[in-house]
């Protein structure tokens, strides 16, 4: 049991709250772009008949948010407060893949209860020094050693859970004050416009990164339950869109995940001169997202998508966004889209549980002690729901990145790359769950359940 004044569901509840009123207040764009997103599901609540209270209070929470991180003690002290706040890393991600210097890893919860409590996940990543050239490193060395992101009262409290696994009601509320500085936007540089543009040249993310006294949150992301509906909406209110949605084309049964964004806003930044005088500049990082979230697939699947996604991609090459659409949406034709044949062929991955029908056979001693699952579903006793995707996807990731920091016409090449998870892993002093994993264990797991339920002795 958790003690009295700290529940990590209940803290990153009220934290996600905290952190989107105040991602709202600084950008108001922000606020528009989630009331489209309550208009649309209200919208398509209608439409099936149900009344937009409905709505579950799951669905109304921000999905993610994404952070990065100039140094390797940001990351390990991160991971401490995200483990807080019952979040802990899952899935590796290298965009180096397209070019940028970073790697990282999302931070969510990672048990079935605590998902449905709140599913919200921090995207994080941390600066690749290694790929930058010695004098840029020298001078993101020097600034980023005299920045301090945790203060010294939040680090108490992390030490106090970790070693007390107690919080009082107080250390809570200090906490949620302390942890929303890391996220929050400062418009005045730590460095001068030289060293700002000078880091800029190297690579927009490098100058995003190192020059703020925060680790701002670049973005946050409502899930909707139309993301076509929300981008025609975004498009009609006049909001500065991303062309395309990224990830797998619309589908009667739906994968993965689909996003998209308002591109971000060029924000007023003052940089010190160093004899009392402001020079005034702008940086523009800070977006809003939306997600509609499909079943999780299988290694299989995930190769698959892969492939289509890619040939899609490559054909697709210097055309508009909506013969895009039309060539993704060909592409995935090879993509099953039934829950039986997604099921059948092992695409996608399910929950399974005891049907009533099933419950009723128990009673009435129905099977023998070895049935296959086939045959369980064929008998009825055994029903089946895709299992939600809770991760994100590389080449969205870079896609999303791309839309944000870079000019869009500037194609980046899709580098080799070797993947440094082990590297990742001694810096967070932790191993990094694999999310392919993850889901298989779901699956796993609702089998047993059922086997056990049944009363046999295998499935
Ligand atoms: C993170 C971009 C990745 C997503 O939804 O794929 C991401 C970033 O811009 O720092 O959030
Ligand atoms: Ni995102």
């Amino acid at each position: 049991m958790q003690p009295l004044g700290w529940n990590p569901d209940d803290l990153r509840t009220k934290f996600t709250e905290a952190l989107s009123d105040m991602y709202r207040a600084e950008v108001p764009l922000y606020g528009d772009l989630v009331q489209i997103v309550r208009d649309v599901d209200s919208s398509v609540l209608k439409a099936q008949g149900k009344h937009p209270e409905e709505l579950a209070f799951r669905n109304q929470l921000e999905r993610h948010g994404a952070i990065r991180l100039g140094t390797k003690d940001e990351m390990r002290m991160i991971k401490r407060l995200f483990a807080v706040l019952g979040m802990h890393p899952v899935g590796y991600y290298d965009l180096k893949i397209v070019g940028f210097p970073i790697y990282g890893t999302a931070f969510r919860p990672v048990d079935a209860d605590a998902l449905s409590k709140n599913p919200f996940r921090v995207f994080t990543t941390l600066l690749r020094k290694d790929m930058l050239c010695s004098d840029i490193r020298e001078t993101v060395d020097s600034i980023l050693s005299r920045r301090n992101l945790f203060t010294p009262r939040l680090s108490k409290i992390i030490d106090h859970a970790e070693n007390h696994n107690t919080l009082s009601a107080q250390q809570v509320d200090n906490f949620i004050t302390d942890a929303l500085k890391i996220f929050k936007w400062h418009s005045k540089s730590t460095v001068s416009i030289d060293d700002y543009l000078k880091l800029k040249a190297e690579h927009t993310i490098v100058a995003d990164i190192v020059c703020f006294p925060s680790a701002h949150i670049n973005h946050l992301t409502p899930r909707t339950l139309d993301i076509d509906h929300v981008q025609q909406e975004m498009i009609r209110r006049g909001l500065p869109t991303k062309e395309v949605i990224e990830g797998p084309p619309e589908r009667q049964c739906p994968i993965l995940l689909r996003q998209t964004s308002f591109k971000a806003l060029e924000e007023r930044v003052d940089f010190a001169t160093g004899d009392g005088q402001v020079i005034r500049g702008t940086h523009a990082a800070r977006f809003g997202e939306v997600e509609q979230r499909g079943a999780a697939v299988t290694r299989k699947g995930r190769e698959l998508y892969n492939q289509l996604h890619s040939f899609a991609v490559q054909t697709a090459t210097n055309v508009s966004s909506h013969k895009f659409s039309d060539i993704l949406h060909n592409s995935f034709r090879k993509f099953p889209d039934t829950w039986e044949e997604l099921r059948v062929r092992g695409l996608v991955y399910f929950h399974y549980s005891v049907s009533q029908t099933g419950r009723d056979g128990v009673g009435e001693r129905m099977l023998t002690s070895r049935v296959s699952l086939t045959r369980l579903l064929q008998l009825g006793h055994i029903e089946y729901e895709p299992i939600t995707y809770e991760d994100f996807l590389p080449f969205s990731a870079a896609g999303i990145f791309r839309s944000n920091l870079l000019d869009h016409s500037m194609a980046l090449p899709i580098q080799e790359t070797v993947s440094s998870t082990a590297e990742l892993e001694s810096i967070l002093g932790c191993t990094i769950l694999d999310e392919i994993d993850f889901y298989q264990h779901l699956q796993d797991d609702s089998i047993e359940l059922c086997r056990k339920e049944l009363g046999l002795e295998k499935i």
